[in-house]
């Protein structure tokens, strides 16, 4: 096969599977046709077309992105709530036509809108909206999403088409749940997740996140005379659009209300967010004479869906153990339709919530779906009590492991603090063999979750029974490199306490607070034993800190963890020397930002030349190292006669 036929067969079967939905070959068989074009296009660069499958993967790294100035503005829409609007629009727009006028009522995707230009054929530029008169050019990133053609049908001369770029369920699903395993803070909605997208300076990242587009407008064309909006998405996807779905022409205004009406309960089935639903003019010479005001066109209004509220009983609540260790309330509910689905489960947020609400077992409750996707009880009939209901307290300890539950002053959360709890396992191990922690290179997060899935892993300890035999048989691991992930296990073992301490993932220690402690404490059995006030007496330990130490070593769980490790050989004794040199027996107290180091860089000089660093002034500090806007520790030190020094200076005394 020739590399152009190869292109075109790989163009044909990715138009089936990604547009129309309809694949005729296994993802393996497509797999294999792209590694085969590939291989060819390395061989011959000189044959690499605009529109080949391969430029779709991304790779290209931007220091920023350039400006695109639109030559025809992207406007808004006017939004309106009610059933009385629609047809208002509707009145007044038959009223300046003097005629009769046929409507289309479009999905509203909720996602981010982009323009899209193509010359004689080829996708050259893509934009997103910014300001609607200046936007950003987006284009590779663009090239990754599958149904943007790089290539159209027809060879027209010119073409700007508009649509709306978006996160399907799907994808945003996965993506939060890799954005969890490394430990990255979940995007709020699939809309913020596909912004954040777009604005990725490396398209090969955007090419893993699976944004998908709805077009919904051609915006300028030359070499097609097109009469109506209609003719137009047709038209569109002709040329290999994937155009914006269930668009009906309506005879009437009241038509047009009424697929609103039907769109409004099909929404939640939908793999896909929308913000409510368009009604436009469908003649484009009828457009033409009604015209634009600043920003919107007088031919189209949008039509936002008031959020669906139902009345049910809260039958229970239950615990859900997160992935973090947060313990959150759900409720348990007796069966409503919401938006299109049966809604069983809420949730209550944190007890805060619940008490604020005073929300009770038994109770009366209106439910809704909070920021689209998961629903919440909003409040509670409390007329409708019977005096049946009862009070709901968190429990003390973690319903999945039975650590003791914990909650901070000032959090709303309560957390498990089991080392070993499985609803938190992943996330505890991929801590541990992380880099700053027992740096076992080659056990990121998916590996660590292969392991899990495989049931290699099922505790923290367990890294340590891993034998080459076990895992070389999973896909992409291999004999080699099982053989280098156990030889990096074993290594770990002789890493300095500090790591290990800091590996065992108690909540507020960090790697700098691990090593202080190391030292301060020499072995770890040393730390186990360490009452809440010597920990609260170390430097840079805090009273929060310190709690939180003597809370983990508390549960047996975590011990018995720690047992394991130790029986494994791994090290438990600090052999890092205290640093000596110039600022050996002095204590140093950091206040206010200094020039050009930061605090973790200064405490290092510090400890590295043997001195000491304290997280409070006293009599007993030898130096304040002061910098910019330094505030009550400077004040004090002065009070107190403390020496206090600049950056140069300290720098001068090291040199
Ligand atoms: N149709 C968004 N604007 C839309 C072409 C007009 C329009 C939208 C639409 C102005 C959607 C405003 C930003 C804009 C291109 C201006 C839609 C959707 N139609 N179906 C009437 O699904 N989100 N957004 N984009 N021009």
């Amino acid at each position: 096969m020739s590399i152009e036929e190869l292109r075109e067969l790989i163009n044909y079967h990715s138009n089936l599977y990604y547009t129309l939905d309809e694949p005729e070959i296994s993802d393996f068989e497509y797999d294999r046709l792209m590694s085969e074009l590939k291989k060819m296009e390395a061989a011959n660069p000189e044959l690499i077309t605009p529109d080949s499958p391969t430029q779709r993967i991304g790779g290209k790294i931007l220091s920023g992105f350039e400006e695109v100035v639109h030559t025809v503005q992207m406007q808004s829409l006017n939004d309106v709530f009610d059933r009385e609007s629609v047809l208002d629009f509707g009145e007044k727009t038959e009223i300046a036509l003097g005629e009769k006028v046929e409507y289309i009522t479009e999905l509203k995707i909720d996602g981010l809108s982009v323009s899209l230009e193509y010359r004689d054929g080829y996708f050259f530029r893509g934009s997103t909206r910014g300001d609607g008169n200046i936007g950003e050019d987006v284009t590779e990133n663009l090239k990754t999403i599958r149904n943007i053609p790089l290539k159209l049908n027809k060879p027209i001369p010119y073409l700007e088409v508009r649509g709306e770029v978006y996160m399907p369920h799907s994808s945003f699903d996965a993506l939060n749940k890799r954005q969890e395993d490394l430990g990255q803070k979940p995007f709020k909605n699939p809309r913020n997740a596909a912004a954040g997208s777009l604005r990725q300076l490396d398209s090969s990242v955007v090419a893993q996140r699976k944004l998908d587009i709805f077009v919904f407008n051609i915006q300028q064309i030359e070499g097609k005379e097109i009469t109506t909006h209609k003719e137009g998405l047709e038209y569109l996807s002709q040329l290999g659009f994937k155009t914006i779905p269930e668009t009906p022409v309506c005879k009437t205004i009241e038509e047009a209300f009424a697929e609103i009406e039907r769109i409004g309960e099909m929404r939640e089935s939908l793999d896909f967010d929308i913000d409510g639903a368009v009604v436009k003019v469908n003649s484009l010479s009828q457009r033409e004479i009604l015209g634009s005001t600043a920003k919107c066109p007088k031919w189209a209004v949008a039509y936002k869906y008031p959020p669906e509220i139902k009345e049910t009983i809260l039958r229970d609540i239950l615990i859900q153990v997160g992935r973090t260790g947060v313990l959150t309330p759900n409720a348990v509910l007796d069966s409503v339709r919401l938006a299109g689905t049966t809604v069983s489960r809420a949730t209550l947020h944190n007890i805060d919530y619940i008490k604020e609400k005073d929300i009770r077992i038994g109770d009366t409750v209106l439910v809704q779906k909070a920021g689209d996707i998961i629903p919440e009880v909003v409040s509670v009939v409390k007329e409708k009590r019977t005096g049946n209901e009862s009070v709901f307290e968190m429990p003390t300890v973690c319903p999945v492991c039975g650590a003791k539950v914990y909650r901070e002053e000032g959090e709303a959360a309560t957390r498990c603090t089991g080392a070993d709890c499985p609803a938190q396992i992943a996330r505890n191990i991929i801590h541990f063999a992380s880099r700053d922690a027992m740096d076992i290179e080659g056990m990121g997060p998916a590996v660590v979750e292969k392991f899990l899935e495989n049931n290699i892993i099922s505790s923290v300890a367990d890294i340590y029974k891993i034998k080459v035999e076990d895992i070389e048989i999973l896909d992409k691991m291999g004999k080699k490199s099982a053989e280098n992930l156990v030889l990096a296990i074993e290594k770990s073992k002789s890493n300095e306490l500090s790591k290990l301490i800091f590996a065992l993932g108690i909540r507020h220690v960090g790697a700098r607070n691990a090593s202080v402690l190391a030292f301060r404490f020499g072995t770890l059995d040393a730390l186990i034993q360490a009452t809440e006030e010597e920990l609260a007496q170390t430097d840079e330990i805090g009273e929060v800190i310190a709690k939180s130490i003597v809370n983990f070593f508390k549960q047996e769980q975590n011990i018995s963890v720690i047992e394991e490790l130790r029986a494994f050989g791994l090290n438990f004794k600090c052999n890092e020397k205290q640093g000596e040199g110039v600022f050996s027996g002095k204590t140093f107290v950091l206040t206010g930002t200094l020039p050009t180091m930061n605090r973790n860089e200064a405490s290092k000089l510090i400890t590295d030349n043997g001195g000491k660093v304290s997280s409070s002034v006293s009599k007993k500090t030898d130096y304040v190292l002061a910098g910019e806007e330094a505030g009550s520790k400077l004040d004090k030190a002065n009070a107190l006669g403390v020496t206090v020094i600049s950056e140069d200076e300290f720098k001068n005394m090291i040199s």
